[in-house]
């Protein structure tokens, strides 16, 4: 592992391996709360409910300090740290934040899966942008999160994810880790199994049990031994021990459309108001769609009455619209379509659908990978 900026390729690594990074929020709800009211900031904060009943969801690197954790009881946190303040969650505000860094990390690459509000691991290894390296692409991504929400990821950077999540907790917070191939399986060595995904309280208890305290002496049992007593974990087990993992990121489903619109301050109604609005989102929706590399055949109009009532004129081409121009072309002549208005219109948008250019960057199979260049 290392923090010193050198990434995957600087120590030659074969081709084939892909490049992984894993980015996790840190103490996501607590240092929401924590930018939102400054007073709370550099304090022990805890976001649940603080009555009898109540359980932490989670606590700033502050309260952590005196010992406070995520899902540990109310009650026993404010006892370890009696200047514990509370806070309840606003789900809406850590939805939105969990969109804004959704965006940023789709910008450097369509290969991104979510895991929660708060975390993602993000396929890299093709670099559609000319970064350079795996580790230089998530410190942009850090900083980035860090200038548009005003708050702090870490990341975690290898060639598979088992790997990536590890290193993203392994400087928190504000931290980075690379773990270069070869370094796998003795960074993996001296972990404790309990560190290990899948491996719960549970889990490392029985573990102990069997004298299975760290990564090494997981790797020094044998295939039979884990399946005698681990059953179907026995191959992740196995394989994880030795820094191996062969999952794919999976992205969530491919975008369906892309587009934009405007809701106006007034209801609009004349024609010429209206061709001035859909030029400027006619702007927008073609910079997203040079932004997110895909093609659209399906162009759709939509407007929304001030009852709320929707009208919608959509056309779909051949081929994918090629140009601006295009669009704009399209875009107008639906719009003359339902002109002059029945009545005035309070939003007016424009859809590209019928995208086809998600499935020309999926993966390739991590068997077939070898042909891919590295960074
Ligand atoms: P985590 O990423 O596990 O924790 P965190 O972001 O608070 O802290 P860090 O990553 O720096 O260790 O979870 C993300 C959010 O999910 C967390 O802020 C609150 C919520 N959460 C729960 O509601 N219950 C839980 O048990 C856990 C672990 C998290
Ligand atoms: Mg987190």
């Amino acid at each position: 592992m290392s923090e010193d900026g050198k990434d995957l390729d600087d120590d030659g690594a074969a081709p084939g391996l892909r490049k992984i990074i894993h980015v996790d929020m840190d103490a996501f709800y607590a240092s929401v709360e924590q930018r939102d009211e400054p007073e709370l900031r550099g304090k022990p904060v805890a976001v649940g409910g603080d009555g009898p009943r109540g359980v932490l969801t989670t606590c700033s690197y502050e309260a952590r300090k005196f010992g406070c954790r995520s899902a540990m009881p109310s009650a026993t946190a404010k006892r370890l740290c009696p200047d514990l303040i509370f806070r309840r969650p606003r789900f809406a505000v850590y939805s939105a934040v969990s969109r804004q860094i959704r965006e940023i990390f789709l910008e450097y690459t369509p290969l991104v899966e979510p895991l929660s509000l708060d975390e993602a691991f993000l396929d890299v290894t093709e670099d559609s942008h000319g970064i350079g390296s795996a580790t230089r692409i998530a410190e942009l991504i850090r900083a980035r999160i860090r200038a548009e929400t005003g708050l702090t990821a870490s990341a975690g950077v290898s060639y598979n994810k088992f790997l990536a999540k590890l290193a993203s907790d392994q400087n928190k917070p504000d931290g980075l880790c690379l773990i270069r191939p070869g370094e796998g399986a003795a960074f993996v060595a001296t972990l404790p199994v309990r560190r290990f995904f899948g491996i719960g309280p549970r889990g490392a208890e029985k573990m102990a049990a069997l004298g299975i305290e760290t990564g090494a002496d997981l790797a020094a049992r044998d295939i039979d031994f884990l399946r005698r007593h681990f059953g179907l974990q026995a191959d992740y087990l196995y394989r994880a021990a030795r820094g191996i993992d062969l999952r794919r990121v999976k992205a969530n489903r491919a975008r369906k459309s892309l587009g934009a619109e405007r809701t106006f301050d007034k209801d609009i109604s004349s024609g010429s108001a209206l061709r001035e609005v859909l030029e400027r989102i006619i702007t927008i929706t073609w910079e997203r769609i040079e932004k997110s590399e895909t093609q659209g055949r399906t162009v759709t109009l939509k407007l929304k009455h001030a009852d709320f009532s929707n009208l919608t004129r959509a056309r779909s081409l051949p081929r994918p619209v090629a140009s601006r121009a295009e669009l704009a072309t399209i875009g107008h002549t639906l719009l003359d379509e339902v002109l002059p208005l029945a009545q005035p219109v309070r939003l007016m948008g424009l859809i590209l659908s019928h995208l086809d250019g998600e499935e020309a960057v999926s993966p390739p199979p991590v068997g077939g990978a070898a042909q891919l260049p590295l960074l």
